[in-house]
């Protein structure tokens, strides 16, 4: 039998942009994307504490290939912060794609938290955005919150998911991966990439099983 994990008061469950633009049908389609929620849904009621964060980009965001002519979805252009991979526009804000899974149920998460919302950086990580100095106040709310270890699930493993877990690893979090409550993009070999930094890191992976009741 898999072993369990006790989880209390000073751990977190962090759930990653689970929202309709990074589900089937949606603009930045996660292959199986929606698999999680029925996962997510059953874990959140395991943790007393839970944040959610929701990609959430004006309709001019840099980070959209419509904003480069002549530049396509997927390729990499250097932004000034470096290197930046340019998606569909996905998660305007105040559109329906922007919008948590309908079937996303956790009514007691503590803190929505935004981010993408400048128009020159993107925003993966959680706590910071893409220039990798811009924080978004997460790390200062987990601190004064007194939460200790950091539990991630959501969309999508190898950019959002992924850079949120380094960062909160490096900010000396207990950083876990709940991997079969996460799906992944798959941009080059940004999964295999993924789990390799996840290993080096000392980031821990997870079965949902574990933590169930
Ligand atoms: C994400 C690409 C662009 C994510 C967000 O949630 O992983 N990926 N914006
Ligand atoms: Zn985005």
């Amino acid at each position: 039998m898999a072993s369990r994990i006790e989880i209390g008061d000073s751990d977190l469950l962090l759930v990653i942009d689970v929202q309709i633009d990074f589900c089937p049908g949606g603009r930045l389609a996660v292959p199986d994307g929606d698999a999680v929620v029925p996962q997510i849904n059953e874990i959140a009621g395991r943790f007393k504490h839970v944040v959610l964060t929701q990609d959430w980009h004006p309709r001019d965001h840099r980070s959209f290939a419509s904003a480069h002519p002549g530049r396509k979805p997927f390729e990499t252009v250097t932004m000034p912060y470096g290197p930046q991979v340019l998606w569909p526009d996905h998660c305007v804000q105040g559109t329906r794609g922007a919008e948590f899974h309908p079937d996303l149920s956790i009514p007691h998460a503590e803190l929505v938290l935004r981010k993408g919302f400048r128009r020159e950086i993107d925003s993966y990580s959680a706590f910071y955005e893409n220039d990798r100095s811009t924080r978004t106040g997460l790390l200062g709310y987990l601190r004064e919150r007194g939460l200790a270890r950091v539990f991630l699930a959501g969309l999508a493993l190898d950019y959002c998911v992924r850079y949120s877990a380094e960062d909160a690893a490096a900010a000396g979090f207990s950083t876990t991966v709940i991997r079969d409550a996460c799906r992944g993009i798959g941009v080059g070999g940004s999964i295999e990439e993924t789990d390799r930094s996840f290993a080096a890191r000392g980031i821990a992976s997870l079965e949902a099983a574990a933590i169930r009741a």
